[in-house]
């Protein structure tokens, strides 16, 4: 009797267990997760990889994704972020295209109870729950990286007098320009004669940072030994300045930059560009896998970040076929 009642017991469990398994699948068809991603814009090879990656996950994910680029200004965001309201999606995610200026719209999201994951860049907010979590690098640990590796090549190649650096910034007030900045000067008070003359913004992209490249070329006051670049197409646009200038890169000024694109793996090979700090913009896999956590009521940690590392010249040839973007 006793075994009779186990086994009846049993079939049930495996009855519900498999309606169970039958019905998410069919109730997650019916009314797939709606995410609202407001993009930058298309400024660089990064953020193309940044874009292809989080719309290639999305649909992996079964997620429908409502996509926004903001071509790199602040109030499209804006809009962008509220046409998502307006139109109850399930999540929004944004990668701010500068740390300042987002409480109002934010808490706008926040009445509305729908969930904000920022991706890439960081916000400065009053109020911390106004977002759910934060993806995206170390952006002054990557300064610090770029750092160390200007105050290692002076030692060995400028082992006298002044080093001389100019400086091309990414978007004014944007997380990765404060951050690479701030990392950057922090590791090279390590040698006191590294001087940065010049810095100035080029905004990410080829033509500004060929164009402000050139006017630091133009200066002639004092030589240029190295250029930090926050991004590598500002620096594959200085590389062209140099070129113009009659100089060659590398060999008259080395270069450092940030992202570790497909371009300057290119330009390394080439021996124009003397090494490349990775900043990852595969972030898609992981966003979807967070808006389904968050829509699903779970705790997230307030910050996750992803792992990089520093690629130079002479690994270029062996790495590049291994790159995904
Ligand atoms: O380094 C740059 C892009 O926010 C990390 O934005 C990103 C930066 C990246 O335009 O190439």
């Amino acid at each position: 009797m006793k075994t009779f009642r186990r086994q009846l017991l049993a079939v049930a469990a495996l009855g519900l267990t498999l309606g169970a398994t039958a019905l998410t699948p069919a109730l997650a068809a019916d009314k797939p997760l709606v995410l609202g991603f407001s993009q930058v814009g298309a400024e660089s090879e990064w953020r193309t990889a940044n874009t292809n990656s989080i719309k290639d996950a999305a649909k992996q994910a079964g997620i429908t994704l409502k996509f926004a680029d903001a071509q790199q200004k602040q109030e499209n965001q804006v809009k962008a972020i509220r046409s998502f309201i307006a139109q109850k999606v399930d999540v929004i995610a944004f990668s701010p295209v500068v740390e300042t200026g987002w409480d109002t719209v934010l808490r706008e999201a926040k009445a509305a109870n729908i969930p904000v994951i920022l991706t890439d860049r960081a916000v400065k907010v009053s109020d911390p729950s106004l977002y759910v979590t934060f993806i995206g690098s170390d952006f002054v640990e990557e300064g610090r990286k770029a750092g160390k590796w200007a105050v290692e090549w002076a030692k060995k190649n400028a082992p006298t007098g002044d080093v001389n650096i100019v400086e091309l910034q990414g978007t004014v007030g944007s997380a990765p320009a404060i951050d690479r900045k701030k990392g950057f000067e922090e590791a090279i008070q390590a040698d006191p004669r590294l001087k940065i003359l010049r810095s100035q913004s080029g905004d990410f992209t080829r033509a500004k940072g060929k164009e402000v490249m050139e006017a630091f070329l133009k200066a002639k006051d004092k030589k240029i030994q190295l250029l930090f670049a926050h991004n590598d197409d500002m620096a594959i646009g200085a590389i062209q300045a140099i070129e113009e200038a009659g100089m060659k890169p590398v060999k008259d000024i080395a270069i450092v930059s940030i992202d570790g694109v497909r371009g300057a793996f290119e330009a390394m090979v080439a021996g124009k560009l003397n090494v490349t700090i990775e900043c990852n913009p595969l972030l898609g896999p992981q966003l979807m896998q967070l808006a389904k956590d968050v829509k699903a009521g779970k705790q997230l940690p307030k910050r996750i970040t992803t792992e990089e590392g520093v690629f130079t010249a002479d690994v270029a040839a062996q790495e590049l076929p291994k790159r995904k973007y």
